[in-house]
């Protein structure tokens, strides 16, 4: 990726479920890396939004006896209101239902037809009516011809539907994973997707007729398209690509491609295979990387309706209130399920990471660097006289190497990995605070250009630290920037990391970021 536009989507959630932390985790690490990009000076756009039709939908609609619209203004509503909890800054939220979206569409389908990748085909299977649900002939010969869930016999039943040609791009996307190999990423799931690539493709059908909520397939009006089809074509109705004489074109298209296309584990075929196959038979360029994390788990159990384990809302609420918006940020990003395994979202581990990264690290440096600036400075910033030893580090190649360790993560998409250099940095001031101890040597007024070095080395390596952690902790983050005058983000993280940015003379107040928690 080179520097200007920078596109990061998350999946649409469906609306038929109530928030829940995978929701917010993926949503939230998103939100990190969009930050990071604008603090980089990149021109960013961040989306997400809520997947509204499909049968499931209409059917908690029903159940519920309200419409599926009313069902979908509702939930959706839901999820709007994540953005604003979190502190998350999508640049859009769309909405399947919204009649842009719909009517794009339908013209992108209408390309598909056109172009004969969509094509109407007959399905031909053992059908259990109660279940509305076809069973392939090995599948019905192995429950011998009778529905296991009613006890009445299977019926031989055909239906027509529209498909899509995906077994004619078979070699395409082969191809596509040798000359992009980092397209599908970690690297467990690539692997994944060539194992099933390897067993060969079928044309998928994408339109149903069993129930209507959906958009129409054109011209065919009793055909429904597909979920799926329609919520993946979010990506690129939302930049206004299948309208180009509307304003989301006209503000958006250049987005696309785009950079990073964030999913979890479990949808991963539909991103893996047959969006990049969508793309291509619309002629489109593809998506730099798709990167599918692995799952939350709580407490060391897999979360699931029918065990009623999700941490919901008011849980995630509950830990904001106790520690803090940024502290839940942090641990989302430092300990959440990135790469290939899943991650356990506990109590203790919660506490622990606060207590000994936040409080422990970053706040305690910040404060005891503040504080020995206010009592040996004047609460100014003293200047670097170059007199201390500098405790074996030179500091400007230290800082710079972890801030090129951060900001290569961050491309990667791999946020632990960056925040982990920033913490590398916090720490090393850490141990040279203790090294030198400044606060015996201040008892030697002779020593007072030395003790001032030393101080401005750990204000500034902090201020550097700050900077990397500023899309992950933003709250925090604009507290110390105040407290110590540092002034607004300019858009050049790079620039602003450089060693000797910090002015002598600046008025560095005490900060206390991180109050000390009691664990429960
Ligand atoms: O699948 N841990 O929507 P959805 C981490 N509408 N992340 C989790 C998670 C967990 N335990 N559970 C869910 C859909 N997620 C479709 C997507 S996209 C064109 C259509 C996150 O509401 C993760 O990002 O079921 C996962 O992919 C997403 O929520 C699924 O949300």
């Amino acid at each position: 990726m080179g520097t200007s536009t920078r596109y990061i989507t998350t999946p649409i959630y469906y609306v038929n479920d109530r928030p829940h932390i995978g929701h917010v985790y993926t949503t939230t690490i998103c939100d990190a890396w969009a930050r990071f990009q604008r603090l980089s000076g990149h021109d960013v756009f961040f989306l997400t939004g809520t997947d509204e039709h499909g049968q499931k939908v209409e059917q908690s609609a029903e159940a519920r006896g309200v419409s599926p619209q009313e069902l979908a203004d509702e939930n959706s509503e839901e999820f709007r209101r994540i953005m604003g909890m979190f502190n998350l800054t999508n640049d859009e939220f769309i909405r399947t239902t919204d009649p842009r979206h719909e009517q794009q569409v339908q013209s992108l389908v209408k390309r598909l037809m056109d172009s004969g990748d969509v094509y109407l085909g007959t399905f031909e299977g053992w059908y259990d009516a109660g279940q509305e649900e076809y069973y392939t002939d090995t599948k019905a010969n192995e429950v011998e011809f009778v529905s296991p869930i009613s006890g009445k016999p299977l019926e031989r039943a055909s239906e027509q539907n529209y498909y899509f040609k995906l077994s004619a791009y078979e070699d395409r996307l082969r191809k596509m994973f040798d000359d992009h190999p980092g397209i599908v990423r970690p690297d467990a799931r690539r692997n994944e997707v060539l194992g099933r690539l390897r067993e060969g493709l079928q044309d998928v059908p994408i339109s149903r007729t069993n129930f209507a909520w959906g958009i129409g397939v054109p011209g065919a009006d009793e055909h429904v398209i597909y979920v799926w089809i329609d919520a993946l074509f979010n990506y690129i109705t939302a930049l206004g690509l299948a309208d180009s004489e509307s304003q989301w074109h006209a503000q958006r298209a250049g987005y696309w491609p785009a950079g990073m296309q964030v999913i979890g584990k479990e949808i991963l075929w539909f991103h893996a295979v047959i969006w990049p196959a969508l793309l291509m038979a619309l002629e489109l360029p593809l998506p730099s990387c798709i990167y599918a994390h692995s799952f939350w788990i709580s407490e060391g159990q897999k979360m699931s309706k029918s065990l009623g384990n999700f941490i919901d809302l008011e849980e995630l609420q509950g830990y904001m209130e106790k520690y803090g918006s940024d502290a839940l940020r942090y641990f989302l990003c430092t300990q959440g399920p990135l790469g290939a395994t899943d991650a356990d979202f506990s109590r203790s581990q919660f506490h622990e990471t606060y207590t000994t990264d936040l409080v422990n690290t970053v706040g305690n440096c910040a404060s005891r660097t503040s504080a020995m600036i206010g009592k040996y400075c004047d609460g100014l910033c003293p200047a670097d006289t170059g007199e201390c030893a500098d405790g074996g580090v030179d500091w400007s190649d230290f800082t710079s190497a972890q801030v090129e360790a951060a900001i290569d993560s961050m491309e990667r998409f791999d946020l632990s990995g960056s925040i982990a250099a920033a913490m590398t940095i916090v720490r090393r001031v850490d141990a040279f605070i203790n090294e030198t101890a400044p606060f015996k040597l201040a008892k030697d007024p002779e020593m007072a250009a030395q003790v001032g070095d030393i101080l401005y080395r750990c204000a500034e390596a902090i201020r550097i630290a700050s900077c990397l952690l500023e899309a992950t902790m933003p709250e925090k983050i604009l507290e110390l920037r105040d407290a110590w005058n540092l002034g607004a983000p300019t858009g050049d993280l790079r620039g602003e990391c450089q060693w000797g940015r910090l002015a002598a003379g600046t008025a560095i107040e005490k900060v206390a970021l991180f109050p000390r928690v009691e664990s429960e």
